[in-house]
């Protein structure tokens, strides 16, 4: 793994794209705004916030038709923006899948009218404008195929845990009937391999929220990436201490993180949400970014800027502009 890490450690800055059903409603439920735990209200998370019963949130995926999606413009804007990689959400919390899986149903392919492999578009043209490709999967938390016992492994590692901390971030209003073990077994494990297998010369695999999860469990995540490509980079999120490079909370500037072994990344919002949020126009200005660019990447970390692209696949026109801003700025005063 040494050349990726040379190569991350050079690379500094990158684009994070969330997109996913929850571009569709753009963080409004039947006519309300929703309210996730706590401000910014994370569009993301409107399954969770609303309670949204399975079978109704799956109606999303049958108005999930892109249209406007084109990679290329979205690999292009990076570049012209100065960034050198892009991590894309394959699977978020929802457990919809963006690519073509044969493990699950609930997947681009058989579940939109829109059929067509957004990852592999994707991964696509990032090589043809020489940028580096990443995955984001979310491996913990399912609220589709992921029982609640979660919240019992919770109580018994701790019999003192709140009742908040022990169900947070699990599906407690219509949990799935298969258990979190199978779930594990049955599909995220199985799509981490096929996105593995699918999508060759990945730089980077973006676990997120392994909360609960025990060693065992982590280990699985790590080995099925070093399996089928060593040279992947996996991020701590993984959990348990597996990952090879670290990543403080979001938004946030550490004073000293990382060491010889393990570099870090900052992953930041562009508005206050990580998904399209319709009603969230708080952009970072250009000058913003490139103060929190200048700030992560003088302290030795990369930073990775997120974009959230709407249900029809634009992205949204601020944050176009400012990146073609930053990018312009960037090209004239050099690398950082
Ligand atoms: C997680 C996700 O739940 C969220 O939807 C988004 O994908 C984001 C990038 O990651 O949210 C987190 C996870 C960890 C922290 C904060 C938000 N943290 O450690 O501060």
């Amino acid at each position: 793994k040494q050349d990726t890490k040379e190569w991350f450690k050079d690379a500094k800055y990158g684009m994070f794209i969330h997109w996913g059903l929850y571009s569709n409603p753009g963080g409004i439920w039947k006519g309300e705004k929703i309210h996730t735990m706590r401000p910014p209200h994370i569009a993301e998370w409107i399954m969770y916030a609303a309670k949204i019963p399975r079978a109704e949130y799956e109606q999303l995926a049958k108005q999930f038709n892109p249209t406007k999606f084109d990679a290329e413009e979205i690999a292009k804007l990076a570049k012209d923006a100065g960034m050198k990689y892009i991590v894309i959400t394959s699977k978020h919390h929802d457990g919809f899948a963006l690519f073509d899986s044969k493990v699950s149903e609930y997947d681009i392919m058989d579940a939109s009218p829109f059929k067509r492999d957004i990852i592999k578009e994707l991964h696509a043209a990032c090589k043809k404008y020489g940028l580096e490709f990443g995955l984001y999967y979310s491996h913990n938390i399912d609220w589709h195929d992921a029982s609640d016992n979660q919240s019992e492994l919770s109580a018994k590692l701790n019999p003192n845990i709140s009742e908040h901390a022990k169900t947070f971030g699990s599906n407690t209003w219509d949990p799935s009937p298969n258990s979190y073990e199978d779930y594990l077994k049955d599909k995220a494990l199985p799509q981490v391999k096929e996105i593995m297998t699918q999508y060759s010369d990945l730089k980077l695999l973006w676990y997120d929220m392994p909360w609960r999860m025990n060693a065992e469990q982590c280990y699985d995540f790590y080995k099925v990436v070093y399996d089928i490509q060593p040279q992947v980079l996996v991020n701590e999120r993984i959990g348990q201490g597996f990952g090879d490079y670290l990543i403080p909370s979001d938004n946030e500037i550490p004073l000293a993180y990382g060491d010889e072994q393990k570099p870090w990344e900052t992953v930041g919002t562009f508005n206050n949400s990580w998904g399209y949020n319709s009603y969230d126009n708080d952009w970072k200005s250009p000058i913003e970014v490139l103060y929190w660019l200048a700030e992560v990447v003088s302290r030795g970390g990369n930073y990775m800027l997120n974009i959230g692209p709407t249900g029809e696949g634009e992205v949204p026109i601020e944050s176009v502009k400012n990146l073609r801003e930053i990018g312009k700025w960037l090209s004239v005063n050099g690398e950082a």
